[in-house]
């Protein structure tokens, strides 16, 4: 059985006529990897959201009627819903919404298999409902009270307190879970970077080809898939690539949110604490795809405060991209990045070893 699904977008940047339609595919690739058939797109423009509502009280209307009709049972909305937002479509359309964090919340943890990124992701999700339930049964006892008089202390209320109490140990938890393991993890990484060896990372999009390369160049054989995010879990290489460790991680993703990068701690560790780090291109996207995801990847590296002189750009699937790499990819590279680059394939091996020379010159001039 599939799941009928919406996905409804709010276009607040009236003027940007070409990254939408991208923006929009991403997400609606990202809802069918969560098992959603998408069974139209419904977009409003207007520059600004409606406070409770997120779209305008007439589309909304439209929409009640619609879900009905069409048997809809979740709405996936692009925009990243406030808790009062969510709850109200959800009373009104009267099917399950979820918004862009909770799309992608999902697909890792469709992927979660180890215990830092499950921790990781559920004190991502802790984080995030903690405040919808005090929405949602804020709402709920509001309704209740009339009937009891002012002063009642219903089931209802302790009940109120008690899960959010809950919640909130669980996410205090948690969270010193994961600081002992961050802890445990600083301090593996300081001893990597005793021994003097490059640590090089690949970084990029999910679906880039960061494991296919680090297979490549490792003789490794993990995973690797079309499926969005199929690595989570940060894994390192021996030393055995003639004294270079490889680092694979997870995948970035247009429009995550900060709230989720956040969450995954540990693997910005990883990436921070690298010499080197390879920033993995899919040069068969389409160039407009491309340039948002470059600049998506090199915003959220300069936010975890990796320099970009540690950085070269591997312009992957080379194989794949034809004609496009030399007319419009790598122009488009030298015009706009002052990172070196080199054109690779994971597939065929095209370039490899021109990879791995640009690695140790890099590292060379680090030093
Ligand atoms: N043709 C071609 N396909 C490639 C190349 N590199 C990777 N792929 C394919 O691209 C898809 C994604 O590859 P992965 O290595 O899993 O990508 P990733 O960047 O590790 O993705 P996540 O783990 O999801 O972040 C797979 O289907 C690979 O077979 C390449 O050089 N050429
Ligand atoms: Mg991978």
């Amino acid at each position: 059985m599939v799941t009928r699904a919406f996905v409804v977008m709010l276009r607040t940047k009236v003027h940007d006529h070409f990254e939408w339609p991208v923006e929009l595919a991403e997400f609606r690739r990202l809802v069918g990897a969560i098992g959603l058939e998408v069974v139209d797109n419904i977009i409003q423009t207007r520059s600004h959201k409606h406070s409770g509502l997120l779209l305008g009280r007439g589309r909304v209307e439209e929409l009640v009627q619609r879900v009905v009709a069409e048997e809809i049972e979740v709405v996936a909305v692009y925009n990243v819903l406030k808790s009062m937002q969510k709850y109200n479509l959800q009373k009104k359309l009267g099917c399950e919404v979820i918004d862009r964090y909770e799309v992608v919340l999902r697909i890792f943890e469709r992927e979660a298999r180890d215990r830092v990124s499950k921790l990781q992701l559920e004190l991502a999700r802790l984080q995030k409902s903690f405040p919808f339930i005090k929405v949602a049964v804020g709402e709920q006892l509001k309704r209740e009270k009339p009937s009891r008089g002012e002063f009642s202390r219903g089931g209802g209320e302790y009940a109120y307190h008690s899960k959010l109490q809950q919640v909130s140990k669980r996410i205090t938890k948690v969270k010193s879970e994961l600081a002992k393991l961050r802890r445990e993890n600083l301090s593996r990484l300081r001893a990597r970077r005793k021994l003097g060896i490059p640590i090089v990372c690949l970084v990029g999009c999910y679906n880039a080809g960061k494991t296919s390369l680090f297979n490549a160049l490792t003789g490794a054989e993990k995973e690797v898939s079309e499926r969005p995010f199929t690595t989570l879990a940060s894994k390192v290489s021996q030393a055995s690539n003639p004294g270079v460790f490889f680092v694979d991680t997870i995948g970035f993703a247009l429009g995550l949110d900060p709230a989720l990068i956040s969450a995954f701690q540990l693997n910005m560790d990883d990436m921070r604490a690298s010499d080197v780090v390879v920033l993995v291109v899919d040069a068969a996207d389409d160039i407009i795809l491309l340039r948002m995801k470059l600049r998506r990847v090199i915003s959220i590296l300069d936010e975890i405060g990796i320099e970009r002189r540690r950085l070269i750009i591997a312009l992957n699937k080379a194989d794949l991209a034809g004609a496009r790499l030399v007319e419009q990819v790598t122009p488009f590279i030298e015009e706009h990045y002052d990172i070196e680059w080199v054109a690779v394939s994971a597939v065929t091996g095209l370039n490899l070893s021109e990879l791995e020379a640009l690695i140790r010159k890099r590292y060379a001039a680090l030093l």
